[in-house]
């Protein structure tokens, strides 16, 4: 009844579809017309963007709003009538023949790859005040996640390359999904380090945008405490990267381009591609339409665990069952220990680190279908036990790991174990939460993120027979951790076991003090004794052998306090910092054979 002629005609109709939908409460506080109408027309605006960014517009989200809290309030248990055990998935062991046998297929079928890191999140838990993606993933060399992500994509993109008949011209694309959380910084940071070494062609990004918050249980869209022409808005969660996908055209493309595969991994783990190639290979020669990878999980761990359900009706599927509800689920079932280690000394479930790979075809298939939209769930903190009320608004979320709930039950869905010490360094927590972790389980914290690449890199080298010293325990932010000598490379230099036997040989040496950084590509190491810093980079041109000893007093770990905020906050969250007492640094510039001789 209210007069809109200040509104665009496409405004005024989706004033009145959300009447309709009972959201009349979004125009009641409006001021008579002629006051504030530009703010009117930003919050049409603000309202079409919500509108068109969900699969389906805002009545697919009220709708599943409505069903989904009814449910929530009810008390429904979404895993009712399913029973959970223990699935079974290909498991594989760092170095063994097989192992070998699908890196090496991994690799060549990595030209036919896209890569999608999802990167809107926060990071809430940690607390770091920059985009995740741009922290050291560890600070020997001081390398961000979002450099070493793109120096393994190129990487591999070389090494795939040149296992193809004839010439080879692929770009693997590579996908970002930010929000407006991430997406300036993140653009920053590519552009302030020309996309490290990518084509910015080969860069996309694609930004989630946030979803309406919910007022109550019958999802009266909530307006911003601030300002009563916006909608209070949150984030929808890592499951946007799908229709994002689709309705960018992005996924289309690559299928036309003949792409096959698409990997999608998370902002913070330093390990994450030690453990591609043979996860790839696994998709290409099982032919499976969904590949998880998981890794051996400690009982309670902030990590999913991937189960098998049973319906009473016969229905099974294998999916990711959140680390908040597999306890609850598994006390329900039948196992009164809840979430709790076996007799290996971790839970019978593997853990979910939700790094996927997709087959193309299927998955653009099924998204013409739902449109990429998955399903979703909703959290709400309830007043009081009438759960009439909320304490503060609500919004559906979504995880990227749900898209095969909705598959047909001939969907080929697998998942792929690997050891957690060679593939899984996540940085979640912040200090004082993660000195909280049970003793002996990870601490998901940027000083264990870091740690664990050093003895990552330690064991890949000693099962190709380098003598790697034990670890000492040293006690960082309150955590204790493993320190293995601080060994660090480039992609280049290595991308599976083989490259790394190809490059290591005689009888070589590294002590618990070490540190060993390799940077450039062509460099191989024989009968090398290391006790003390050595950091070499060479030109791709340069053929460099290091032999012989190399003996200085190299660089110590000074404990440092989070607390203090005299230093760096990259610094503080670790715990720790490098003193660079004494090293051996040589940088090849000219090419040919050389060899580095101490
Ligand atoms: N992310 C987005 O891009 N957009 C968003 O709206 C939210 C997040 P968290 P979480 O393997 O390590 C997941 O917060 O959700 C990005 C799995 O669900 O780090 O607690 C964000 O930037 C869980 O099963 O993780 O837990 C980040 O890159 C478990 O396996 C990513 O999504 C765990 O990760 C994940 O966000 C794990």
């Amino acid at each position: 009844g209210k007069n809109l002629s200040f509104l665009s005609p496409k405004q005024v109709e989706l004033a009145k579809d959300l009447v309709e939908m009972g959201q009349s409460h979004l125009f009641e506080h409006w001021s008579e017309p002629g006051v504030d109408d530009d703010e009117k027309r930003l919050f049409l605006d603000q309202l079409i963007r919500l509108n068109e960014s969900y699969p389906g517009g805002l009545k697919s989200y009220i709708k599943t709003a409505r069903e989904l809290l009814a449910d929530s309030k009810a008390g429904k248990n979404p895993y009712d009538g399913f029973t959970p055990s223990v699935p079974s998935g290909e498991v594989l062991l760092f170095g063994d023949d097989d192992f070998v046998q699908y890196e090496e297929v991994g690799v060549r079928e990595a030209r036919n790859a896209a890569f999608v890191l999802v990167a809107g999140g926060l990071g809430e838990r940690l607390g770091y005040n920059g985009i995740k993606v741009a922290l050291p993933s560890e600070t020997t060399t001081g390398t961000c996640y979002l450099q070493l992500y793109i120096e393994h994509v190129l990487a591999l993109q070389e090494a795939s390359c040149r296992l193809a008949e004839g010439s080879c011209q692929a770009k693997i694309p590579f996908v970002i999904m930010t929000s407006d959380d991430t997406h300036s910084r993140t653009v920053q940071l590519l552009e302030k380090n020309n996309y490290f070494g990518m084509s910015s062609t080969q860069v996309k990004l694609l930004k989630q945008e946030k979803v309406a918050c919910l007022d109550d249980n019958d999802a009266h869209l909530a307006l911003d405490p601030h300002n009563k022409y916006r909608i209070q808005t949150k984030p929808h969660g890592h499951g946007d990267v799908h229709s994002l996908l689709y309705s960018s055209g992005v996924l289309k493309a690559w299928h036309e381009a003949g792409l096959k595969w698409v990997l999608f991994f998370q902002d913070t783990n330093g390990l994450l591609f030690k453990a591609i190639p043979a996860a790839l290979g696994v998709s290409a020669t099982k032919q499976y339409h969904v590949n998880s990878l998981a890794v051996n999980r400690k009982a309670k761990e902030a990590i999913g665990g991937i189960t098998r359900l049973t319906h009473k009706d016969g229905r099974s599927m294998v999916i990711n069952v959140e680390y908040n509800q597999l306890d609850p689920l598994l006390r329900a079932t039948g196992y009164p220990e809840g979430d709790s280690n076996c007799e290996t000394g971790y839970s019978p479930f593997p853990g979910n680190i939700n790094q996927l790979i997709f087959e193309i075809g299927p998955y653009l298939e099924e998204l013409k279908k739902t449109g990429g939209s998955i399903k979703e769930f909703v959290n709400p903190k309830y007043k009081d036990s009438t759960k009439s009320a909320f304490k503060s608004s609500t919004r559906l979320e979504c995880m990227m790991q749900d898209y095969p709930k909705t598959l047909p039950p001939t969907a080929r869905v697998g998942f792929t174990v690997m050891d957690a010490w060679l593939a899984y360094a996540p940085v979640k927590n912040n200090p004082e939460d993660a000195a909280k972790v049970p003793k002996g389980n990870p601490n998901h914290s940027a000083t264990s993120g870091e740690m664990f690449i050093y003895r990552s890199n330690s064991l890949i080298l000693r099962k190709a027979g380098v003598k790697v010293e034990d670890p000492v325990r040293q006690v960082f932010n309150g955590q204790e951790v493993e320190v293995w000598p601080r060994i660090a490379w480039k992609p280049k230099w290595a991308l599976t076991f083989s490259d790394v036997k190809r490059k290591v040989s005689g009888s070589c040496s590294i002590s618990q003090a070490s540190t060993l950084a390799i940077k450039g590509r062509n460099i191989v190491i024989e009968d090398l004794s290391l006790d003390g810093a050595l950091i070499v980079d060479a030109v791709d041109e340069a053929e460099v052998k290091i032999k012989g000893t190399v003996h200085n007093k190299g660089w110590t770990i000074e404990n440092v306090d989070y607390k203090d905020t005299s230093l760096p906050e990259e610094a503080r969250i670790r715990g720790f910092r490098f003193n660079k007492v004494e090293q051996l640094e040589k940088t090849f510039t000219e090419p040919g054979k050389l060899t580095l001789q101490s």
